[in-house]
């Protein structure tokens, strides 16, 4: 797009918007600092560099789009192009798997920071701050049980592994200065119907009090609930209601993915709730098709929603932003891309909302005026104002991330394996 194309639009629409009270340039100045954590997991489709075990805990990927990152480096690679097509503020996010295991055998209750010194340096050059997971998937131990394991021995490996990460994590905060946010998520569920459902639970909340009980002020916990997993179909250990109150009475973060929930429920409707309660939330924003299917997150009325609600609880600053989908069917470096501009166009959108004026006219009971000016909105010409977030920032306008994303498959994924 031209120059002058980009900062014409953009001043119509600075008027356009000041007109209703919405100043434009405030809302891009939060958008360029509010940051958006990249999951690390969509360049290799969860694979790690630990064992060759393969993906198990009711997640899956589908297809074998050429191009997966194969080792540490690519993973870097990959996320260093992707950071550079894009304005504003980003995050990595890692999973235990992850580490940088040199080649060794390191079995997951032996994990170090030393494992992700390498990561922390990567990061630091890069300008960017780290998140953590531990995992509970893809080794031996998994199985279907973890931390709600009734056997002692295979419960205290995983309560091994957890503290582990949060100290990895706790590393990763203090050296960069900013909290870590690390984020539990574990698998436990039975595909088939179960008598002791009261026992797994409490089993789960017994390890996560034992887990949670070291202070660790360089990181933040956050425990994700679901609904369920491919072969754990009849009972989830960390539901919604289990999570909902662990978090509650603990105050822990809550983390809430968008793909965890009935297909009918409203995801975003949970914020104000889940908000009086627990003390952050941590998003994991995705696209459930049908289910869990963390297809890429697009711009759709689920995710614009969330935003929305979000900044009308006035909680940005307790919301953390993270994407959480793998997709093995495109380029995985598009699916990137498509996926942190979608979350930036919906929380510009949030940003870009007259709420004061929605406020008075649901306070003076105009119910009309409120939906009316509502359905107005949704033809404003916040593109304008999105192209000129990414032309100030010196990064692709518009459909021009394509062809960056076709040079990159050209010149590096093309060329793998
Ligand atoms: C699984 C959870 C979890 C994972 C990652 C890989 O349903 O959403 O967050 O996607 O930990
Ligand atoms: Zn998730």
């Amino acid at each position: 797009m031209k120059e002058h194309q980009i900062t014409q639009a953009y001043a119509l629409a600075k008027e356009r918007y000041a007109a209703l009270g919405i100043d434009t340039d405030k809302a891009i100045e939060t958008l360029e600092r509010t940051p958006i954590s990249l999951h690390c997991w969509q360049t290799d489709d969860v694979m790690g560099f630990e064992s060759n075990a393969g993906l198990s805990g009711g997640i899956q990927t589908t297809g074998n789009y050429p191009g997966r990152a194969r080792t540490l480096d690519e993973v870097r690679q990959d996320l260093a192009f992707v950071v550079s097509q894009l304005a504003g503020t980003q995050r990595v996010n890692l999973h235990e798997i992850y580490g940088d295991f040199g080649g060794r055998k390191v079995d997951r209750d032996q994990v170090e920071v030393a494992h992700f010194q390498s990561w922390m340096e990567w990061a630091k050059s890069m300008g960017l701050c780290l998140d953590f997971n531990s995992t509970s998937f893809g080794h031996p131990k998994s199985g279907d049980l973890t931390l709600a394991n009734p056997d002692p021995a295979i419960r205290a490996f995983w309560i091994e592994h957890t503290k582990r990460c949060r100290r990895i994590a706790d590393a990763m905060g203090r050296a960069q200065g900013d909290p870590c946010m690390m984020n539990i998520w574990v698998h436990d569920g039975l595909k088939d119907l179960t008598v002791e459902r009261r026992r797994y639970r409490e089993l789960l909340a017994e390890s996560l009090d034992e887990i949670l009980a070291e202070e660790l002020p360089g990181m933040k916990s956050c425990v994700e609930a679901k609904l369920f997993g491919i072969g754990l179909e009849s009972y989830t250990v960390g539901s919604h209601d289990f999570y909902a109150g662990y978090c509650a009475t603990r105050k822990v973060i809550y983390t809430l993915d968008t793909g965890h929930y009935e297909p009918t429920e409203n995801v975003a409707d949970m914020v104000s709730s889940l908000l009086l309660y627990v003390p952050e939330l941590m998003l994991h924003v995705s696209r459930p098709a049908r289910w869990d299917s963390d297809h890429v997150t697009l711009m759709n009325d689920q995710t614009l929603d969330l935003f929305k609600e979000i900044v009308r609880a006035e909680a940005l600053h307790r919301a953390h932003i993270g994407l959480d989908y793998f997709d093995a069917s495109i380029n995985r470096i598009g699916a990137y891309l498509i996926g942190t501009r979608a979350t930036q166009k919906c929380l510009l959108q949030a940003l870009l909302e007259p709420l004061h004026t929605l406020r008075k006219y649901e306070a003076g009971g105009q119910g009309f005026e409120r939906l009316a000016l509502m359905e107005e909105m949704k033809a404003l010409p916040f593109g304008a104002v999105y192209d000129y977030f990414n032309w100030k920032n010196g990064v692709p306008v518009g459909e021009e991330f394509i062809s960056a994303v076709q040079e990159y498959e050209k010149n590096v994924t093309s060329k793998r394996e």
